[in-house]
Order: C-alpha cells, then sequence, then structure tokens
C-alpha cells in the first residue's frame, strides 16, 4: 500500500503535518461537503457559510449549524482520527492543520491541532464578542441573541470571505514549511487558502502524500496518492517503523 520513499521518508522524519478536510470524518458519520458521497449539495457551502447569507437569514444559517452540532455530538472519532493522535507521539515535531469544525481530532487525543476554518464547539456574539458555549441559554433560540448587548451570536467558524485568523495561519505555515513529510487526508482540496498549503510544503521540499477515495484538485501536485477510506489507509501507517519505535517499544 505505501512506497518505499516512503516508509524510508517516515522512517527518518523527525517533522511530519498531517493536513485534513471532511473525508477524515467521514467514517464517523459527518457529511462530507463535495466529493461522490457529498451530503451538503443541497445546502451548497458557499451560498450558507457567509456573513452576508448570515445577516439576511440568520435563522436558515443557525438550522444548517445547528443540524451539524446534532450530527457531531452524537459522533465519535474513526480509526482515522486515533491513527493520527498516535502519530503525534512517534515524531518529534508532528502537527495537525485541519479544516473540520467538529473537534474530532482534540477527541481522539490529538494535541497539536490548527483549526483553520474555527469551531462548532465555540459561539460568540458579534455585537461585543463574548464567548457562548453550544450549552448557554442563550443559544436555545432559534436565532440566539446576546443576553449583555443583544447582538446577534454566530458559530465561531471561517466563513467564505472572512480570513483565518492570522495565528493559526502562520504557525500552519510554519508547520507546513518545517515538514518532511506532509499528509493531505481527506480534503477536495478546493478552498483557499487552506489549500494552497500542500504546495507550501512542496516547495520548502517535503514528501507530499495524498490519501483520498479519489482523486482531487491536489492530486497532480502529490509525490504519492494512496487511494483508500482513511480510517482503512492510517492505521497501516502506524506499522512503518518510526524514529519513535527507536525511543520506545513499537
Ligand atoms: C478568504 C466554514 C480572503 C466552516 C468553510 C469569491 C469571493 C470570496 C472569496 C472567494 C471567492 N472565490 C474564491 C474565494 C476564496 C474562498 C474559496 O476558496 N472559495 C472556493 C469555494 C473557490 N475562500 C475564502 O473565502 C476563505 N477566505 O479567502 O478570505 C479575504 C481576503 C481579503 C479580505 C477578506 C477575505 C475562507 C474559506 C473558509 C470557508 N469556510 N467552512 C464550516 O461551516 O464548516 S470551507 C468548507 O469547505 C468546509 O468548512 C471545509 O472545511 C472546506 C473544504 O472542504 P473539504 O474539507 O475538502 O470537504 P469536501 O467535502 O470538499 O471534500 C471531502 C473529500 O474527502 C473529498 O475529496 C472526498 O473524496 C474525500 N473523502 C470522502 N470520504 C473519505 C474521503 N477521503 C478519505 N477517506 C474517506 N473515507
Ligand atoms: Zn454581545
Amino acid at each position: 500500500m505505501f512506497s518505499r520513499a516512503l516508509a524510508s521518508r517516515l522512517s527518518n522524519a523527525e517533522s511530519v503535518t498531517v493536513f485534513t478536510g471532511a473525508g477524515i470524518s467521514a467514517e464517523s458519520g459527518v457529511p462530507t461537503f463535495r466529493g461522490k458521497e457529498g451530503l451538503w449539495k443541497k445546502f451548497k457551502v458557499e451560498e450558507l457559510a457567509n456573513f452576508d447569507a448570515f445577516m439576511r437569514d440568520p435563522r436558515l444559517v443557525w438550522e444548517w449549524y445547528r443540524h451539524r452540532m446534532t450530527i457531531v455530538s452524537s459522533v465519535v472519532p474513526n480509526p482515522g482520527h486515533y491513527a493520527i493522535a498516535e502519530m503525534e507521539n512517534l515524531f518529534k515535531d508532528f502537527s495537525v492543520i485541519t479544516q473540520n469544525i467538529d473537534n474530532l481530532h482534540q477527541r481522539a487525543g490529538s494535541r497539536t491541532v490548527y483549526e483553520l476554518h474555527g469551531s462548532i464547539e465555540r459561539n460568540f456574539c458579534i455585537g461585543c464578542g463574548r464567548d457562548f458555549p453550544n450549552d448557554a441559554t442563550a443559544l436555545k433560540e432559534a436565532v440566539p441573541r446576546c443576553d449583555f448587548c443583544s447582538g446577534l451570536i454566530r458559530p465561531d467558524v471561517v466563513w467564505f470571505g472572512e480570513l483565518i485568523p492570522g495565528d493559526i495561519w502562520n504557525r500552519s505555515v510554519s508547520a507546513a514549511e518545517r515538514a518532511e513529510v506532509f499528509f493531505s487526508i481527506g480534503t477536495s482540496g478546493v478552498v483557499y487558502p487552506a489549500a494552497s498549503l500542500p504546495s507550501i510544503a512542496k516547495r520548502a521540499g517535503a514528501y507530499f502524500v495524498e490519501i483520498n477515495v479519489e482523486p482531487t484538485e491536489l492530486t497532480s501536485k502529490a509525490d504519492e496518492f494512496i487511494c483508500g477510506k482513511s480510517a482503512s489507509v492510517l492505521p497501516r501507517l502506524l506499522s512503518i517503523p518510526h524514529p519513535g519505535h527507536k525511543h520506545g517499544s513499537p
């Protein structure tokens, strides 16, 4: 399943970076946006995940995010998330950069996670900036409003036309530039600037491996394309001898 090139690079690597998209959570039961299993087609994420749509119809946008919150709170990490969490113990310098907002990497035990597009577990008031967790009383309303300034509360996610938080972006670029091996897993590679990270890694000398069930916009740039489901491919990656095996038990 893996080339000798990947096995030898992983065996000697100190710095590895993993970049993930909705596909890594598909086998937990979280619908993806595009691709052949994409279930959000009827919602066209670009039309709903933007500030103007929210101001025009906050009830509809909240309905979509509430629906997704319900799904995310009812699923668990899959073997792909757990394998990535385990990889963090095997390499000196290991980062996860995710486009997902489902918190499943953290729930699987990953510690260094950069959430490029925010998190469905966090909300804030657009009036005064106060934070509101999902179980806050204010969030029980169809259109949640801040109990301090009556401003609209929104999910703490990055919508189309909005900037990725500067520190998150800078740390993600630096993790991509440091990587000796850079994995892109379960992303269609159509959303920028996230989708520029594999090229940033490659330009800095990384061996770029893509894991997906079908080719994507990124495949032509990959040094290696592993066609398969992440929940079955990733645990097998752990069977490759890693530097961490030298220090601890394999
Ligand atoms: C920015 C919110 C600039 C959270 C998301 C016109 C106007 C404005 C902007 C633009 C424009 N044209 C282009 C842009 C830039 C725009 C963009 O890239 N648009 C695209 C659509 C062309 N980007 C932005 O707007 C970004 N901001 O550019 O600001 C700026 C400059 C100056 C001043 C102000 C601003 C912000 C982008 C963030 C958008 N927010 N989500 C949420 O609700 O989730 S993005 C949305 O798509 C999702 O969040 C997701 O994170 C993201 C990417 O999707 P994927 O994760 O790749 O998922 P997808 O379904 O597409 O693919 C799944 C893959 O998994 C498939 O390939 C499938 O084959 C595979 N798969 C399935 N099962 C498995 C599997 N693989 C392995 N195993 C399996 N089992
Ligand atoms: Zn407020």
